[in-house]
């Protein structure tokens, strides 16, 4: 019936909107404990604190005083904050150096303003409540001119602004169209951009959430079917410093193994140790470099995890060293069903040792997954993560450094396609329901996969990819955009999904890479591969059924394309990488939306089909079939088309040549960027460091060159290279100065700088000497050798 007109029956139609809302009232009583601030209401109670001087949490119960516990999205303890508090009658006003709080009494209503007074948050016709159904329920003033990014995994547009979302982990195969609602992760944070303000809010729920950004009235909405009401505001007051404040509170992606970023292939499944060398063979021979190759359900005994299959896979140890010795890695799947069968080890530990998933009467829950009734760890409990944490050994053991979580959400084949919602997590001593939890079991199974993989693989970095996971995700795995389609439409919903994604703490994901179900053709393979050449993660997978993706699958065109765009990954790997320790540092993204580097620019405020990486490439893919040009939107500035030297005037829209060869890439001017040569990732020298500098008439550029090891935790002990190089230059001068820190012995001894911009330089300083003669003047450019 849900797919006929019944689906609509004005019968259904629920109370309209707030009018069911019970408001909190007004204050009772207010007062102050170690830095928590406690109000009573008529209907509810609230408890306010201060993390920092730029984040401030409000929790709010209906029914008792709050308890101030936090999810385990939340790492960050409480920073001492010191405050002024001014008791009016009718309002209490606490201010720290960045944001001040107004507490109106009657009823109650919260404001809060950042340091020059400017309205971040404030309610008046309605505030904090909850409704008939038992939900808690927060409304706050909308702006005519607010803009809404984040809200994590979502498709649509990058603007939020007039949609409802909610936050559900979901396992969603049909096809994701703008209304498919909710995906695999759940990250209930958004920024809001008022003119030139930014702040954020995270609405702290590991239930089921709705947030109505709608613009019907002049507010806008977050809920909770469970749980209370508990939400974190950050100052800001750009996009930039709220994303440090949120990741500073739930947590930084640590730096991912260099082989992660490398380009990896998969497919539903590879299904035969014969199957896996003969594709090896043919990237080897084909000299396109791949850096990992994934093991789909295909590779286990009837799918249970932590086994080989004895048939297809005889001699696992043997195929993984081989392939290692050709520079590549194998990324097992690890669903979290495990077969209910009594001679299965792992669910017989399962079962003796308590670590499943049930009901509050005792019983086990079971579930219809892959391998047939299964039951689910509770990775509510330490003890159960460390467990399954442990396990892994087995992947270990074998050489394997990386693994992929899939079904995680938890995915579940029945109606309601996850668990039942009735189980009850053991959480450590504080039991809830799956209802109440359902949003972080992906997260917590992520912990325990992330934190066992890099305790077995003794200061190596491990990779973790994942498919469900709620905020704090960042902090263990990357995520990829499940079942997405080799429709064209699936390519252009991508772009904004994954820069939604870093703008809510998660800088290292991407999509499948030429659709996962359905059949891509030679054009949408070559034109997603060019997206995915600047994509965080890189990994083309493909289903089942669906047409082969391999880049040779479409003749020797489109190879070659698809061959020179993963070519072209490995030579912008340097500077990917600097980002991605860029990201890791401060939580701001390698992709970009142009809003975070050109928040003023009303052109970029819902920009969907291009994007940054970092703050001075713009990369800008051809998304439609038998396209061979495309409007390129460039922002002030000038811009230098990366393959013609073209340079084109920003703060307006240019029609841009792109045949299928072609990816439009441009480089501002007045900026540099680092290139590497064209290789695999690891255990190759590189020989082809270069440094570009884009310049302009004349002005002066900061550039920072980052290097490590690439595989241990080394670089938290400083163990890094670093210059920063600075550039002043006029038209025909130009002087470098570098200053080396950091103990790490990149392998490369030398770095050629390589100078873009058509004037005629006659001298060129390097820390004060004249190296002008080194130069080589070619096509336009100078070339020079430096050592380090
Ligand atoms: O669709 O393991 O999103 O990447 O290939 C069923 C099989 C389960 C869903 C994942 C997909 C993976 C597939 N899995």
């Amino acid at each position: 019936m849900q797919d006929t007109s019944f689906a609509i029956h004005p019968g259904k139609k629920k109370e309209i909107k707030g009018t069911d809302f019970q408001d909190i009232g007004n204050v009772l009583s207010f007062s102050e404990q170690n830095g928590v601030f406690m109000i009573k209401c008529e209907h509810g109670y609230v408890h306010v604190t201060f993390y920092t001087n730029s984040i401030v949490r409000v929790v709010m119960n209906p029914d008792t005083e709050p308890s101030l516990t936090t999810s385990p999205a939340v790492i960050k303890e409480r920073e001492p904050v010191s405050y002024t508090v001014n008791k009016g009658k009718e309002e209490v006003v606490v201010a720290t150096e960045n944001m001040t709080l107004t507490v109106r009494k009657s009823p109650l209503r919260i404001s809060i303003t950042d340091k020059e007074g400017l309205t971040l948050v404030n309610e008046s016709e309605k505030g904090l409540g909850s409704n008939a159904a038992g939900e808690v329920v927060c409304f706050k003033n909308m702006h005519q001119h607010d803009h809404y990014y984040g809200f994590g995994e979502k498709t649509g547009f990058l603007d939020k602004k007039g949609n409802q979302l909610t936050m559900w982990n979901s396992d969603v195969y049909a096809p994701h169209n703008p209304e498919t609602d909710p995906l695999y992760q759940s990250i209930p944070f958004f920024m809001t951009l008022r003119d030139d303000l930014a702040f954020g809010i995270f609405f702290d729920n590991t239930g089921k959430t709705h947030f109505d950004m709608r613009e019907e009235d002049d507010t806008y909405s977050f809920r909770g079917e469970s749980g209370q009401l508990d939400y974190y505001v950050f100052a800001g007051p750009t996009m930039k410093d709220t994303l440090t404040q949120y990741t500073a509170l739930t947590g930084n992606m640590p730096l991912p193994p260099k082989w992660a970023l490398g380009y990896h292939q998969s497919r539903y499944s590879y299904e035969t140790e014969e199957e896996v060398r003969e594709l090896v063979h043919n990237f080897l021979e084909k000299g396109i470099p791949v850096d990992a190759i994934y093991l789909d359900i295909h590779y286990m005994d009837g799918y249970r995890v932590f086994t080989f299959d004895k048939n297809r896979f005889p001699n696992p140890k043997k195929l993984l060293q081989d392939l290692r010795d050709q520079g590549i890695r194998v990324v097992p799947i690890v669903d979290p069903g495990v077969k209910e069968d009594s001679e299965y080890s792992i669910y017989q530990e399962g079962v003796t040792q308590d670590r499943f998933c049930k009901y509050i009467e005792g019983t086990i829950y079971f579930g219809d997954v892959w391998p047939g009734n299964s039951a689910f760890p509770d990775f509510t409990n330490r003890d159960v993560r460390k467990w399954w944490g442990e396990k892994h050994r087995f992947y270990s053991d074998l050489g394997i450094e990386g693994i992929w979580n899939d079904m995680n959400e938890p995915a579940v084949f029945n109606e309601t396609k996850t668990m039942d919602t009735k189980v009850m997590h053991e959480n450590d001593g504080d039991p809830k329901t799956h209802r109440e939890l359902h949003n972080i079991y992906g997260l917590l199974m992520g912990e325990a996969t992330y934190e066992g993989m890099k305790r077995q693989l003794k200061g190596k970095r491990t990779f973790l990819l994942t498919r469900a996971g709620y905020a704090g995700v960042q902090r263990y795995g990357s995520v990829w955009t499940g079942d997405n389609r080799s429709f064209w439409e699936h390519l252009q919903m991508a772009i904004p999904m994954c820069m939604n994604l870093g703008m809510s703490g998660v800088a290292f994901c991407g999509p499948d890479v030429g659709g996962f179900a359905h059949d891509a053709t030679g054009q949408l393979l070559a034109r997603w591969t060019q997206f995915g050449t600047f994509t965080p993660y890189f990994r083309n997978h493909s289903a089942l059924d669906a047409a082969r993706q391999e880049p040779w699958s479409f003749g020797e065109n489109i190879e070659e394309i698809v061959k020179n765009y993963i070519q072209l990954r490995y030579v912008w790997m340097p500077e990917l990488y600097r980002l991605f320790k860029e990201a890791h540092e401060s939580g701001i993204p390698v992709m970009r939306p142009l809003v975070l580097e050109y928040p003023t620019d009303k052109h970029t405020f819902n920009l969907s089909d291009q994007f940054m990486i970092g703050d001075n490439v713009i990369i800008a893919p051809v998304m439609t079939p038998d396209t061979e040009h495309r409007v390129v939107y460039l922002p002030e500035g000038s811009w230098v088309n990366y393959w013609t030297e073209e340079v084109l005037e920003g703060g307006h829209h240019h029609l841009i040549y792109a045949g299928l060869e072609t990816l439009p890439i441009f480089v501002k001017q007045n900026t540099a960027i680092a290139h590497g040569a064209i290789k695999s990732t690891t255990e190759v020298k590189e020989e082809n460091y270069q440094i570009h500098l884009y310049k302009g008439k004349e002005g002066k550029v900061v550039y920072r060159i980052y290097e490590d090891d690439g595989q241990t935790f080394d670089y938290e002990q400083g163990k890094v290279y670093e210059n920063e190089l600075t550039f002043h230059y006029s038209s025909d001068k130009l002087e470098l100065t570098t200053n080396r820190t950091g103990t790490y012995e990149p392998d490369w001894e030398s770095f050629t700088l390589v100078i873009h911009g058509d004037d005629d330089l006659t001298q060129i300083m390097i820390d004060g000497k004249d190296v002008t003669k080194l130069a080589e003047a070619k096509a336009g450019k100078y070339i020079v050798p430096l050592s380090i």
